[in-house]
């Protein structure tokens, strides 16, 4: 029996169905998470090793790869992977692979479930009825506002901002959307000014990269303008959004809703938000369903192989 390749892994992956156990089966793995002196941990089983896995919640910093001596290849879980230094990684000539595509829709649905459940204050009204505040046929909690026919700006046009896009037109929406860049190849109209889309827009979702790039990209400038009747979506990065602006602009009545898959420092969610009916508040599982979270574990795995087999991962980052 040949031994079976020595790989690090930095987190355990418990939002997934069997990444941790397939890895486990297949590869010598160093669970890095285990270890409560990192470095030490790296220093000690560092050496030799070629392949780490991660995903954007567990990261992987300049220093790590500096630890890795031998390393080739960061395969991450997610989409997204502004906490895994992929400059630092490309300078060393290590690969970083991440899992596109696969969420697109799962994440896509999520920005609509948000959507509707804040215009139509579906979270507030099953909250309403649990707490067995419906006593007559009507009368119950505050009037909602209609989604279909209204207007969706959306902030990030790529992959999963164009699902979002392509589900307004269900919804019989006029959709634009502002990104760095004009697209050619969409049918939806571009606004060069954030600002301008906002207080243009009844919807706002924001689809973007996260990282320094998009940093509070969502400002008290902004939400303002997408004001009082406005509703912010956020399935992308939490700090891209400022969320103390978020907080203020909610409590004085200068926005009027929220809803959040991720937040500015997560787990941690202000308690303004959670006390604040106008806002739906969920845990960051935009990607999480059974089907999608398979479908990442399994492109990961699949990176993986790859670089092992051919020497290229399949679905590789640029800087
Ligand atoms: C994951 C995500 O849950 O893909 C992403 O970028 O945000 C989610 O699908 C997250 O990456 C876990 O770290």
């Amino acid at each position: 029996m040949t031994a079976k390749h020595r790989i690090i892994q930095v987190g355990s992956y418990a939002g997934s169905p069997t990444a941790n156990e397939r890895l486990a089966r297949d590869y010598d793995v160093v669970e890095l998470w285990k270890y409560p002196d990192r470095k030490a941990a790296l220093a000690e089983h560092g050496k030799g090793i070629d392949v780490l896995v991660t995903s954007a919640s567990f990261g992987c910093t300049a220093d790590m790869i500096e630890a890795l001596p031998d390393l080739k290849a960061i395969c991450s879980w997610g989409v997204g992977y502004e906490t895994i230094d992929v400059q630092a990684a490309l300078r060393r000539g290590v690969q970083v692979s991440n899992t596109p595509d696969v969420l697109t829709d799962c994440v896509a649905d999520l920005a609509w479930g948000l959507m509707l459940a804040a215009a139509r204050r579906i979270a507030y009204g099953d909250r309403f009825v649990r707490a067995g505040g419906w006593g007559q046929v009507h009368g119950s909690i505050p009037l909602g506002a209609r989604v279909s026919g209204k207007k969706l700006g959306i902030v990030g046009l790529g992959r999963i901002g164009q699902a979002i896009a392509k589900r307004g037109a269900g919804f019989d929406m006029d959709v634009r959307y502002h990104s760095r860049n004009k697209r050619d190849d969409v049918p939806y109209a571009y606004e060069g000014s954030l600002v301008d889309l906002a207080a243009w827009a009844d919807f706002l979702v924001v689809a973007t990269v996260g990282g320094p790039g998009t940093h509070h990209l969502i400002s008290r400038q902004v939400l303002e303008a997408l004001g009082p009747k406005g509703t912010i979506i956020n399935i992308a990065r939490g700090p891209v959004i400022d969320e103390a602006a978020l907080v203020q602009a909610l409590q004085e009545g200068k926005l009027g809703n929220a809803a959040l898959d991720v937040f500015e420092h997560e787990p941690k969610v202000p308690d303004a938000l959670k006390a604040n009916d106008n806002v739906v508040l969920l845990p960051h599982i935009g990607s999480a369903t059974y089907e999608t979270r398979r479908d990442m574990e399994d492109l990961m795995l699949q990176n993986l192989e790859a670089y092992l087999r051919t020497g290229k991962v399949v679905t590789p980052v640029s800087a």
